[in-house]
């Protein structure tokens, strides 16, 4: 009696083995699909997730030969294979399997290339098994679509990549390096799918001699090898060969091309840069109910106010957690700075949680200047930084975050003090200081890790105990995550004896101009909402559809949202929202949006529109809002209780900006 099964890459044609196996004899299983895989997958797939939370990855610069460069393949499958097998695991397998498992067939076996996911503990469970290594060209498995593309669907972590074949490329590399990595069973055969087309007896006999019975000779089609090679042709396709094949294609015995079509950032995503071609549309009500009445008072707004809320945090951007977490916070370090005009605090903050099971926590640090000759408490601007806490100033003190440098290394290279003060001229902490405001900035990434299925690091991990990736369509993603670390920065703030508890601006540039409304539209807190170039899915109109759109969006920075904003890609106009019901969210407050004329990717006018709509709701309540139809031309702020500014440049925050959202912070504050 033998138990078989196949690994190999989906796509790689590992339906031929299935077939010749079900074809001499040997029980597969049931159901099977067309394809000769046992179905259904579910158990499978699960199974494959848990797997991958012993799947750990490092960011950061991997030697690639190519436009790779800087993506990392960085994989570690230590843990997997140091611990026990986790039960949950081998209930799944057992039940996908049941049918094989309980069969008193002598040969029997099992198809899915999701097994490959999963092999080293496969092996664990069925070390007597025989394993049939299927391999096929690369270049042909990137051609075709299989649902292991995006590795993402798994709960493996990998970089953001843009194109389809791209994503094809990474996945075959890690279930190459997968392979090679884990411990070769003791009944193993290599086989290229392009020997068992072309060269079938030889092969068939090789693998008869490995199994130990006689095998059927399945028809075999010769044109399903090489099909890269009329698809490199094609000068409508994307590439096929990628050089991260090098290795292991000539480990394989393949021919590694020299010339071949180049650029993993060609997308095939459409984008609209052409004003003519921006369809008509219509905004959703801001203020009809969902049940079709009218609000017309201010009375009736908070009920309106719910149902919008509802609507981003089911359709876009995910619930935030119910639980309350308790913040504690441990200064680290404190000093004067910039000539003695200002206090620096480094403040490590504590974030826990008990979701059932014991007490979750999870740590991020603030960096905080306040001005020294302040009397009573200060207004303060919060923002998360992009880069790390040490590049918003040029200051020696500040403390280079070591989870952050083994997260990011490649923006640190190799000396320690790189990226100091690199970011100060988007920052101008002193310009902050001389206008009497104080400055609070945590690294995003300390909060939550930006990269697919990042869940597993971060304050997610307070919340989901066993899992960790987005399985719900209205879970938060990384912007929720980003959002309610700034809430329980804002916890903080209101236990010190210097923040003004009612002068708190939230701001943020790009993603963290996304993420900046988001807090303001789900903590009331926040005094004065900056958002700087956040462009879609942040301040501009989805359904003017002009630069990035929500299918852009939705393949590069899945993780940013929740699953149920998949499916407004391409399918903008028929949303039931947009984004003026963000910005709606965050009436009366003072709202400020600014954008910038090289950044066509954020669309300026659409920003200005979405600003523009939200003014229902400002003068539901008494306020004018932005109150002009007329977009600006230059830096100059427009508006009334809002605020609006284009200035002259790319995508970027820098002094000019700064000078704007200062005097417009000082506007409530001074009486
Ligand atoms: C871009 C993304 C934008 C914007 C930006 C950023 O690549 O497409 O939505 O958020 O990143 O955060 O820098």
């Amino acid at each position: 009696m033998s138990l078989i099964t196949i690994i190999g890459r989906g796509h790689s044609a590992t339906r031929a083995m299935s077939n010749t196996l079900a074809a001499s004899g040997v029980y597969m299983g049931e159901p099977l699909n067309k394809s000769w895989d046992l179905i259904p997958p579910n158990d499978m797939y699960d199974a494959c997730r848990i797997f991958s939370k012993y799947v750990d990855w490092t960011p950061g610069k991997s030697p690639a030969p190519d436009s790779f460069d800087g993506h990392s393949f960085n994989w570690s499958w230590q843990r997997a294979y140091d611990c026990e097998l986790p039960e949950a695991f081998t209930k799944r397998i057992k039940s996908f399997l049941h049918t094989v498992l309980e069969s008193n067939a002598e040969h029997k076996g099992w198809k899915i290339p999701e097994t490959t996911l999963c092999f080293p503990w496969i092996y664990r469970m069925f070390p007597d098994a025989k394993y049939i290594f299927w391999i096929r060209n690369p270049r042909d498995c990137v051609i075709g679509g299989h649902v292991t593309d995006d590795l993402c669907n798994f709960g493996i972590p990998y970089d953001n990549i843009f194109s389809d074949r791209a994503k094809r490329a990474v996945s075959w590399l890690y279930q190459y390096k997968l392979v090679q990595n884990a411990p070769r069973p003791k009944n193993w055969i290599e086989v290229r799918m392009e020997d068992f087309v072309l060269k079938q007896e030889e092969t068939l006999a090789r693998l008869e001699d490995f199994l130990g019975f006689k095998l059927a000779r399945i028809p075999v089609k010769p044109e399903a090898v090489g099909r890269w090679i009329e698809d490199e042709k094609d000068s409508t396709t994307d590439p096929n060969y990628f050089p991260i094949f090098e290795e292991a294609m000539r480990e394989y015995g393949y021919e590694v091309p020299t010339t071949f079509k180049s650029t993993i950032h060609q997308t095939s995503y459409p984008v609209n840069y052409d004003v003519a071609k921006i369809p008509n549309y219509i905004l959703p009500d801001l203020l009809t109910m969902n049940d079709g009445s009218t609000v017309s008072t201010s009375s009736q707004w908070p009920a309106r106010r719910a149902e919008l809320l509802d609507i981003l945090s089911t359709q876009e951007y995910g619930k935030m957690p119910e639980g309350k977490a308790d913040v504690t916070a441990e200064l680290i370090e404190a000093g004067s700075a910039f000539n003695d005009k200002a206090i620096r605090e480094q403040v490590k903050l504590t974030l826990s949680f008990n979701p059932g099971d014991g007490i979750k926590k999870h740590s991020f640090n603030l960096l905080i200047y306040r001005p020294a000759a302040a009397m009573g408490k200060v207004p303060t601007f919060l923002g998360l930084n992009f880069h790390g806490n040490h590049t918003v100033a040029n200051d020696e003190s500040i403390i280079i975050n070591e989870y952050l440098k083994a997260l990011r290394f490649n923006k640190f290279e190799t000396k320690e003090n790189k990226g100091r003060g690199t970011y100060e001229h988007s920052w101008c902490p002193e310009l902050l200081i001389d206008n009497g405001f104080a400055l609070v900035t945590a690294n995003y990434e300390e909060i939550s890790p930006d990269y697919h299925n990042c869940f597993h690091k971060g304050v997610h991990t307070l919340f989901q105990n066993e899992d960790w990736t987005q399985n719900g369509p209205d879970e938060w993603g990384a912007i929720g995550a980003w959002a309610w670390g700034c809430s329980k920065i804002m916890d903080y703030l209101l236990t010190t004896d210097w923040a003004a508890p009612d002068k708190v601006s939230i701001m943020g540039h790009s993603r963290l101009g996304k993420t900046a409304l988001w807090a303001s539209a789900n903590d009331t807190r926040f005094a004065i909402t900056i958002s700087i170039q956040s462009g879609c899915s942040g301040a501009s109109l989805a359904k003017h559809y002009y630069g990035e759109n929500i299918n852009v969006i939705t393949h590069y920075f899945r993780h940013w949202f929740c699953k149920n904003y998949n499916q407004y890609a391409d399918a903008e106009q028929d949303m039931p929202f947009d984004q003026h019901f963000l910005l709606a969210l965050i009436a009366p407050r003072p709202l400020y949006i600014s954008s910038a004329t090289k950044d066509h990717w954020a669309d300026q006018p659409g920003e200005f529109l979405a600003l523009r709509a939200a003014d229902k709701a400002y003068n539901l309540l008494g306020k004018p809002g932005l109150a002009t139809d007329t977009m600006p031309t230059d830096e100059n702020t427009v508006g009334e209780s809002n605020g609006y500014h284009i200035k002259e440049g790319p995508h970027s925050v820098t002094e000019i900006d700064w000078k704007n959202y200062i005097a417009f912070a000082k506007r409530p504050f001074t009486p």
